[in-house]
């Protein structure tokens, strides 16, 4: 049989290519091999105000990028979390499992919040149903970017405290992190990772950005002093970025694409790149037109989030059973 893995991807913005260098291409790679469960978080995406328009329409962009990235709907199931009753109910039974001492520890939420005058109590309890969105799935594997990491070692602290108190009703998953893309950094600030929510657009490369766009943002990319494309990621950060960049999409290893700029300048390797960015991203920009054109995704999100509740529902009774809790309706609402 199979191994089953989950991930997700929040619709907080239009999807960066950090989120496809991370994530979906190689969710795309792993649904060969797996039993994959891809879903669009909403949920989480609430953490931080999103208006009704924005947030139906981010939606819709995510799962269309997902699929025209290459997700095939005959592998693999793709779904929205809020279709699916089971995550919100798990997640609170995660929440009640999580200490304050260790959600307050999650870096992410730290770095949220900072400089914040008011925060909401989801950005603080996420990680509690992340962990949740996971475990619905007998889950085996995560495959997640660096950034996501700690909240993967959190649901495994929550599984086998859970596990320890009322049985073995958990799968405790390992997370599965690229060695190569696992971080993609901020085009205008190296130390700072690439994300959709960054207020700057010059910081990111949307997936949705045209070539203009594109070519723009990578001449007006920070790099380091000097003009040697050297690869340093210690000393010359900004450049390393560019050069994972163009590794991860041409398919070509570093020391080749150093070697290929020998003698030239920053200009010639950033306007090969921005090409190597578009040339990645016409394909993918192309199905995704289609997909929202027609609609069609939508049938793919409705079958998913069908399987989805199927497994989950499952897993769910089997945690209320253990936990001493009422079984007396599935969690859709209906009479059992
Ligand atoms: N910069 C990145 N480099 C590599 N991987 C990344 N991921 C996100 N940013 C990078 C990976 O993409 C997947 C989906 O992430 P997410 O949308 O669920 O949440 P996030 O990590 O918080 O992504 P963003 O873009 O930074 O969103 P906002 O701005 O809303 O916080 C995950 O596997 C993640 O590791």
């Amino acid at each position: 049989m199979k191994k089953r893995i989950f991930s997700g991807v929040q619709p907080s913005g239009i999807l960066t290519l950090g989120n496809y260098l991370g994530a979906i291409k190689r969710f795309v790679e792993l649904q060969e091999d797996y039993d994959a469960f891809y879903c669009v978080v909403d949920y989480h995406a609430i953490t931080v105000p999103q208006s009704p328009e924005s947030l139906k329409s981010q939606i819709a962009h995510a799962a269309c990028f997902m699929l025209g990235a290459g997700l095939d709907p005959a592998k693999m199931t793709l779904f929205v979390q809020s279709d699916v009753p089971a995550h919100t109910q798990l997640g609170w039974i995660m929440e009640c499992t999580a200490t304050f001492g260790e959600l307050s520890r999650m870096t992410q939420f730290k770095d949220k919040s900072q400089g914040k005058e008011s925060v909401s109590g989801g950005l603080f309890t996420y990680p509690a149903l992340m962990a949740a969105d996971i475990l619905l799935y007998d889950t085996d594997v995560v495959p997640v970017g660096e950034d996501q990491k700690q909240h993967v070692e959190l649901c495994r602290d929550l599984a086998e405290r859970f596990n320890s108190r009322f049985g073995d009703v958990f799968k405790v998953p390992e997370p599965l992190i690229p060695e190569k893309g696992a971080r993609i950094m901020s085009l205008q600030d190296p130390h700072k990772k690439m994300s959709k929510s960054d207020p700057n657009p010059a910081a990111y490369i949307s997936l949705a950005d045209s070539k203009d766009d594109i070519v723009k943002k990578i001449r007006r990319a920070v790099t380091d002093s000097g003009r040697e494309v050297a690869y340093n990621p210690e000393e010359k950060p900004a450049l390393a970025n560019l050069i994972t960049i163009y590794s991860l999409c041409s398919g070509k290893p570093v020391e080749e694409i150093v070697r290929a700029y020998e003698g030239k300048g920053y200009a010639d390797f950033k306007q090969d790149l921005a090409e190597v960015v578009v040339e990645t991203l016409a394909p993918i920009q192309a199905r995704h037109d289609s997909l929202m054109a027609d609609g069609s995704y939508v049938d793919v999100l409705r079958e998913g989030a069908r399987r989805a509740h199927e497994v989950s529902s499952a897993v769910l009774k089997r945690v209320k059973e253990a936990m001493g809790l009422s079984v007396f309706v599935d969690p859709a609402g209906v009479r059992i």
